[in-house]
């Protein structure tokens, strides 16, 4: 409860855990009592950059559904809580693109804008990704672009936006504060990094024009360290392949292009047990690994990001830390039984600093 006073026992446990972890034990007790005192006196309290840079880290690390926490530590901070304007945090929004795109050299990278203080209303992004794709509902009832967007395009197009009517349009971006209520932005150009998909063995692959992005930035969780809560803090790594080839694509309820691509294949699309889905999946993904590849943008391929995770839980468990897992997110959407994390059980654990999802960011 974002209204609540900040709790103490939870400022305390993650204090604790900053000073155990960063090998400031000398500090603890001094910190303790001047956040009970600041809690006491206000409802909440203000974390330093420090403690702010290593909750946003443990969040990551604590995200169970997450298979890239092998990096945890290199999540970058751009502390931007001193932002309240829309159009503030519209110009944050873009710098934290064009700063964690890199030219393709992506870098993990969080934005923090304020924390929700008790009773008092807040700034939030409605947009579930900073970049994503429009979908228009035609009157036949078909829908142009990405169907997971259809009832967030109706909302954006009824506060005025015009798209372009393209299979993918980039949505603009719904700030919320609480001085202007909603308003619209479109992103610029030169944040928004896309890749043309091509096949490296079928030239006939590129004339299907699909493209994705090369940043996912998750706009829609909110951080909760230490009792506090940032309902704004958008975040970005780089794409696991198959997240594009193996869903958004792919899903019936997304781009749905599985039949298309097996036509062009030649496959005998008749009946299930050619495996026609399960063979145009892969030249799907080879596709978007090729073609993210080719223009120097980094992605990692499921093979790859499994062995890493595994690695990650052989340091954490040397550091006796369990590591919550959810296998149903972690285990990739195709070949899940070729890595090795479909192979065994995992801790199922809700640890705090994390990130959640807030049902009321959602427009
Ligand atoms: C989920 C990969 C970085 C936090 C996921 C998923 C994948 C993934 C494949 C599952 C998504 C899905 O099935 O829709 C990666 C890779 C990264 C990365 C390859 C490269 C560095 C990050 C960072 C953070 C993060 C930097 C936060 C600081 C999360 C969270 C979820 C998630 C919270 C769950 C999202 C949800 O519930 O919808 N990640 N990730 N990840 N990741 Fe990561
Ligand atoms: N499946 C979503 C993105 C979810 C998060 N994935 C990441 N996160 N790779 C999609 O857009 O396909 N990340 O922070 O890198």
């Amino acid at each position: 409860d974002p209204d609540a006073p900040t709790d103490v026992d939870e400022a305390e446990a993650f204090l604790r855990l900053f000073h155990d972890e960063n090998d400031d034990s000398r500090n603890l007790l001094p910190r303790l009592a001047a956040v009970r005192a600041e809690i006491a006196a206000t409802g909440t309290y203000t974390h330093t950059r420090a403690e702010l840079t290593f909750g946003a880290r443990v969040a990551w690390r604590n995200s169970s559904r997450c298979i890239g926490r092998l990096y945890w530590r290199s999540l970058r901070l751009l502390d931007r809580r001193d932002v309240h304007s829309a159009d503030g945090i519209y110009s944050s929004l873009v710098e934290h693109l064009c700063t964690a795109t890199n030219n393709g050299n992506i870098r993990p990278t969080i934005t923090v804008f304020p924390p929700a203080r008790p009773g008092e209303r807040y700034a939030r992004i409605w947009n579930e990704q900073l970049i994503r794709y429009a979908g228009h509902r035609r009157s036949d009832g078909s829908v142009v672009g990405d169907p997971r967007y259809v009832d967030f395009t109706a909302t954006v197009t009824a506060m005025g936006w015009i798209g372009k009517g393209s299979a993918f349009d980039i949505l603009p971006l719904v700030i919320d504060t609480p001085a202007d209520g909603p308003r619209l932005f479109d992103l610029p150009e030169h944040a928004v990094s896309e890749v043309h998909l091509t096949h490296p063995e079928h030239p006939w692959f590129a004339n299907l024009d699909l493209r994705w992005h090369v940043v996912p930035a998750i706009s829609h969780m909110r951080l909760t360290i230490g009792g506090i809560h940032y309902p704004c803090a958008p975040f970005n790594g780089w794409y696991l392949g198959a997240e594009i080839g193996a869903r958004n694509l792919a899903d019936l309820d997304r781009y749905n292009m599985l039949l298309v691509v097996a036509e062009n294949l030649g496959l005998d699309t008749s009946t299930d047990v050619t495996l026609w889905r399960d063979r145009a999946l892969v030249e799907l993904n080879i596709a978007v690994l090729h073609s993210f590849t080719a223009a120097g943008m980094r992605i990692s391929d499921h093979h790859t990001e499994a062995h890493l995770f595994c690695t990650h839980l052989e340091r954490e468990a040397r550091l006796g830390r369990p590591v919550p897992t959810d296998w149903t997110w972690i285990v990739p959407p195709l070949s899940g039984s070729t890595t090795p994390v479909f192979h065994r059980y995992y801790h199922e654990a809700d640890l705090r600093p994390n990130f959640y999802l807030d049902p009321e960011a959602r427009a």
